[in-house]
């Protein structure tokens, strides 16, 4: 990439993301030459289809500002989370603009359900829809939506369990039949933020709808996103508990867990999370993940929570949403409920 990074692609076992070292230097030097290199390392996470990889950055865990710094240089604005209402545990208490995701019971996010059987047939980790669900993209029930995650292993649990998976939605999109590329063209999916009682399951099981504020109502989002650096179209979805599954999953289209919409939201999620396009991050402490919520989708898998304390560090940076988001720029933005993050 440059002498003073390396970028090592793709990710093992992967057909995109990489991975990204420094040649010795200190995770607060690397903080430094990122700072200066911006753009190469924007176009890096581009040309990986949205994912980066940096080993090794424990220092960020004793000096927490510098994920802040780190966040910035992709993108120009950094998410507070202590100004827009999300519960004070799960803010980290020096750097507002860092997300506890823990099952520590301070913080008290408990891991995804285990899917059910917990393997595959053939003994593996489930990570297709719909056996593995919970793949998501950020915030999507907000318009408009964050453009980059970053994700700090403090404290990962053991290998094997508690990996984060992710999709290249440009890939599966690149690889749909033209019919179907055809069908999604101009098709806005329906995203509902957790807690608004518009999932699946809660839906099918005939839960009566509550209204909603101003600030929780479901948002529209692109079915076919383009990238704004890289103008690459990619599948932008989510599924049973991030679409509204009452007035959605697609606008226009027959709504409901049972409809037409449901079909062709079961068809897509399919497609996209088939073992081709789907890569295994398995977390050591001080791994630093960066994914583009633009092209990429992805979902967190079980761990157990009765075993093992995982403290994992987010941040999520906006800015860059693309040209289909010009009218929602600059809109404040309150989360919709207590225990959003996703
Ligand atoms: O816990 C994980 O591995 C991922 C959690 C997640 O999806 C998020 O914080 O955005
Ligand atoms: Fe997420």
């Amino acid at each position: 990439m440059t002498e003073t990074f390396s970028l090592v692609a793709p990710l093992p076992s992967a057909t995109f993301g990489g991975r990204v070292t420094s040649h010795g230097m200190g995770a607060e030097a690397l903080v430094r030459a990122a700072e200066l290199q911006s753009d190469r390392l924007q176009r890096a996470l581009g040309e990986s289809h949205g994912l980066l990889l940096f080993p090794g950055m424990d220092e960020l865990i004793r000096k927490p500002v510098l994920l802040l710094r780190m966040s910035r240089v992709f993108g120009p604005h950094v998410e507070n989370y202590r100004g827009t209402g999300m519960t004070p545990q799960m803010v980290h208490a020096e750097v507002p603009e860092i997300l506890l995701v823990s099952n520590d019971p301070k913080v008290s996010r408990a891991p995804p359900a285990r899917p059910e059987p917990p393997l595959t047939a053939e003994g593996a980790l489930p990570t297709r829809y719909p056996h593995r669900r919970g793949w998501h993209t950020d915030q999507s029930y907000r318009r408009p939506p964050p453009d980059v995650s970053l994700f700090l292993a403090v404290t990962p649990v053991p290998q094997g369990q508690g990996q984060t998976l992710f999709a290249d939605a440009t890939a599966a999109y690149e690889a749909l039949p033209d019919a179907l590329k055809k069908r999604i063209d101009g098709l806005e999916g329906l995203h509902a933020a957790p807690g608004t009682g518009r999932r699946r399951d809660a839906v099918l099981a005939g839960a009566v709808p509550r209204a909603l504020a101003e600030h929780e109502q479901s948002q529209r989002q692109p079915v076919v996103r383009i990238h704004p650096l890289t103008g690459q179209r990619s599948i932008y979805l989510c599924e049973y508990g991030q679409m509204d599954w009452l007035d959605g999953p697609f606008i226009g289209m027959e709504k409901g867990p049972s409809g037409a919409g449901a079909a062709l939201l079961d068809t897509l999620m399919t497609h996209v999370t088939q073992p081709q396009f789907v890569y295994v991050h398995e977390w050591t402490a001080g791994d630093l993940l960066v994914w583009d919520n633009r092209s990429l989708l992805h979902a967190a898998t079980w761990f157990d929570a009765g075993r093992y304390t995982r403290m994992m560090w987010r941040t999520t940076v906006q800015g860059n949403p693309g040209s289909a988001y010009a009218a929602d720029n600059g809109r404040e933005y309150q989360q919709p409920n207590s225990q959003s993050g996703f």
